[in-house]
């Protein structure tokens, strides 16, 4: 059962994935792949699907970061991503790190870090749709408030002197809290001395920079795609009659991020629940491959 992460080393959301094999002392493939738009061997596994990282194992792919912290938990819950029962609130906290805290960030990275190449800036004026490209000279002010409000959260939750944000041991609560704080780091003007102001902040960054990235090994797209056509997907089947009335396993649908990058995944429903969902599908390359998406924040509909 191999560990195959298909992102690129300058993603802050892929970063998250990576600090989870560190926690879990885990073994993993990485493939690389362009960090703009055409993405033809991720798009040939995923199905449309475009953002960084997606996680693969087997013919069973695991789109979004949600998605892929839940799946590494329950493959391999030795070292807890949830300790003492947080899973839940985790989860939820997503909903701050990764847009009231990473969205600033983004905008600041987008508007102050002259080492960004035209071409990544061209894609992500398309792809980020919560930044007003044409306003962000004037917005970089405000965003850098939004962003050190954020900051100071973080600040307060280690206020007691505690070493993780959930007390002794560190959780996904710690990686989503430490991911924009990372993408601070040498990609937005100041950043250093952004985050000089926050003393409990500076010493905790290390502890989660400390948990490294477990093992990794380099793969090439093409072993990855035999991977998945040389397997079976392991998703059992599972939909939830009262999830979304009128679906049941097997028809048509297509799965959209509600938020930015919103093309639509088309496949047979094999899972709706209220915690994931996964459509089948059958590609040229990749073979029959299963792709899956968290629940929170993907729109499911007949296709
Ligand atoms: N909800 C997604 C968001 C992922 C995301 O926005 N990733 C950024 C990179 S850090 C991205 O996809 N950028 C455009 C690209 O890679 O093409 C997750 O949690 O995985």
């Amino acid at each position: 059962m191999d560990c195959i992460l298909h992102h690129f080393d300058i993603s802050p959301f892929a970063e998250k994935v990576r600090l989870v094999f560190g926690l879990k002392g885990l073994a993993w493939q990485s493939v690389q792949i362009p960090v703009v738009m055409p993405k033809p061997d991720l798009v040939a596994l995923t199905g449309g699907y475009r953002k960084t990282p997606v996680l693969q194992i087997g013919a069973d792919i695991y789109c979004d970061t949600q998605r892929i912290a839940v799946e590494l938990e329950q493959r391999y819950p030795a070292r807890t991503l949830f300790p003492q029962g947080s899973k839940g609130l985790c989860l939820a906290l997503a909903n701050w790190s990764d847009a009231a805290f990473f969205q600033p960030g983004a905008g600041l990275s987008m508007g102050t870090n002259a080492d960004l190449p035209e071409a990544i800036l061209r894609d992500r004026r398309e792809f980020f749709n919560f930044i007003d490209f044409a306003a962000l000279p004037d917005e970089l002010p405000h965003l850098y408030a939004r962003f050190k409000a954020q900051l100071q959260l973080l600040e307060t939750m280690l206020a007691d002197g505690r070493d993780y944000l959930l007390g002794g041991q560190p959780s996904w609560a710690d990686i989503l809290g430490y991911f924009p704080v990372w993408m601070c780091r040498g990609n937005i003007r100041g950043g250093d001395t952004l985050l000089a102001a926050f003393p409990r902040v500076l010493a905790w960054e290390p502890r989660i920079a400390g948990l490294g990235h477990g093992e990794r090994s380099e793969l090439d797209a093409e072993a990855a795609l035999a991977s998945a056509r040389e397997q079976h997907s392991i998703a059992e089947v599972l939909v939830l009659g009262e999830a979304v009335p009128g679906l049941a396993a097997g028809m048509p649908v297509a799965v959209t991020p509600e938020d930015y990058g919103a093309v639509p995944v088309a496949g047979e429903l094999v899972r709706l629940t209220h915690e994931d969902i996964a459509v089948r599908r059958t590609d040229p390359r990749a073979g029959e491959v299963v792709v899956h998406f968290p629940r929170v924040g993907y729109r499911v509909e007949k296709a």
